[in-house]
């Protein structure tokens, strides 16, 4: 597509994603690396065998054709189906996340400075509908910092409420703001309606997790990662009484406690026994991208790995609680950092994961329940920061991944992708930090 991690000397870029621990810094970053750690890294990469069981996709049987495969769910593949994905705007500054408003046909797209920028009618619109630059760290190409995601409220078509996630200028630290649209102009938000949702300290300037959306629930769901810096020094996986390294849920319609939200009652540690009130799940190192698949009603976590597996963790909605393992585990393995022994009990290993080889982050999409491309009907979407390959599968109710599939033979390798996202209607496109939103389109129209 054009250049990128996926073109470079693949293995010096896997390396020094490993070593830096880094998903959007992996490629370019010059940060300094202790020897320490350096050569841990190493050691772990001379140990990473030849590509993983598990991400067997690209060797995938060629699929069973049928005579009407769209007509049903979960029909195999024809033989003949071809995705591309279709450039749907340019020229953006590091577009990190697209989403959309329900019912509504414009999508918004988060750049990673602190813009967010319309795309209506096919045309990029030259003025963002918020810009809050002054406010967000992290503008630079080789910084894990900067504006994350946005959601907006599902009744946001008659309270113009949205939500927004980003690390603050200068402190790092993570904040989530809620803004409300403009009375008088649909394609702005009027910034003077922010309110601070959420303030939480960041003790380093890596793994501040991103994704934000409101659940089928009508709660507001957002991922916070351990905070850094690499083997997280501090437990804060391991610690439910931290928000870091966690699942929130809270309830933005309402205020309890002096906060600007309230605690559902189903979270939990809802009475702050235990854990803090506002975690849903815990036990994660870097939940950059989550997806909340109403259709089956489960949670699709991607983790970012540290120095051997990148991981997707299926839940139910209903099970509440979980501990995915880091940083005791890292992927189904002990975690090789500074921990005596590796209990397992208690932790929730991934539903899939992969090993290092070209890649160094997940990127985790969606489930694809759109109407354009029925062949994708219940496939889960995901690619890796650095080789771009877009990868599928499909999560059984027996909890077995299957039909995993690489689609980079056709659609090629996206460049640094930074995020899956959804429109109105559910379609699925991707954001590449080299400036360009596409859309999963199927090839032959
Ligand atoms: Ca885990």
């Amino acid at each position: 597509m054009s250049r990128g991690c996926g073109r470079g000397p693949l293995q010096a870029h896997a390396l020094l994603a490993v070593v830096f621990g880094l998903w959007l810094a992996a490629c370019t970053s010059a940060e300094p690396v202790a020897d320490h750690d350096a050569a841990a890294a190493q050691r772990a990469g001379a140990d990473t065998p030849a590509p993983a069981p598990a991400d067997a996709s690209s060797v995938s049987p060629a699929p069973t054709p049928s005579l009407s495969p769209s007509s049903r769910p979960n029909a195999p593949l024809p033989d003949d189906f071809e995705l591309a994905l279709d450039v749907v705007a340019e020229g953006l500054k590091q577009p990190i996340f697209v989403t959309a408003a329900p019912d509504d046909p414009r999508l918004f797209v988060v750049e990673k400075g602190g813009r967010i920028r319309i795309v209506e009618d096919g045309k990029l619109k030259p003025r963002p509908f918020l810009n809050i630059r002054k406010k967000v760290r992290g503008s630079g190409p080789s910084s894990e910092q900067g504006m994350f995601a946005l959601a907006f409220h599902p009744e946001y078509a008659s309270n113009g409420r949205f939500f927004v996630h980003y690390t603050a200028s200068p402190s790092g630290n993570t904040r989530v703001e809620e803004y409300r649209v403009s009375k008088s102009d649909p394609d702005r938000a009027d910034s003077a309606t922010r309110r601070t949702i959420l303030r939480i300290e960041q003790p380093f300037r890596w793994h501040n997790g991103g994704m934000l959306t409101f659940g089928p629930d009508g709660m507001l769901w957002l991922g916070l990662g351990d905070g850094g810096v690499k083997n997280d020094p501090d437990d804060h996986g391991q610690n439910p009484r931290t928000l870091l390294g966690t699942i929130l849920r809270v309830d933005v319609n309402a205020r309890a406690d002096g906060k600007p939200y309230a605690i559902p009652a189903d979270n939990p540690f809802a009475d702050g026994e235990d854990g803090a009130p506002e975690v849903w799940a815990y036990g994660l190192r870097n939940p950059w991208r989550f997806d909340i698949d109403p259709r089956r009603q489960l949670l699709y976590i991607a983790d970012v790995g540290e120095y051997r597996y990148e991981e997707i963790n299926v839940v139910g909605l209903d099970e509440a609680g979980r501990n995915f393992g880091w940083a005791v585990r890292e992927g189904s393995e002990c975690f090789s950092g500074d921990r005596a022994g590796c209990p397992s009990k208690g932790l929730v290993d991934p539903d899939f994961e992969y090993l290092h080889d070209d890649s160094c982050a997940v990127v985790g999409g969606f489930v694809y329940r759109g109407r354009a491309i029925p062949e994708l009907r219940g496939r889960y979407f995901y690619t890796d920061f650095c080789n771009g390959r877009i990868r599928s599968f499909r999560y059984k109710a027996n909890g077995k991944v299957v039909e995993k599939r690489d689609w980079s033979t056709q659609v090629g390798q996206v460049a640094l992708p930074t995020s899956f996202g959804l429109d109105a209607n559910s379609e699925l496109y991707i954001t590449s930090a080299e400036g360009t939103v596409y859309r999963f389109v199927p090839a032959s129209g």
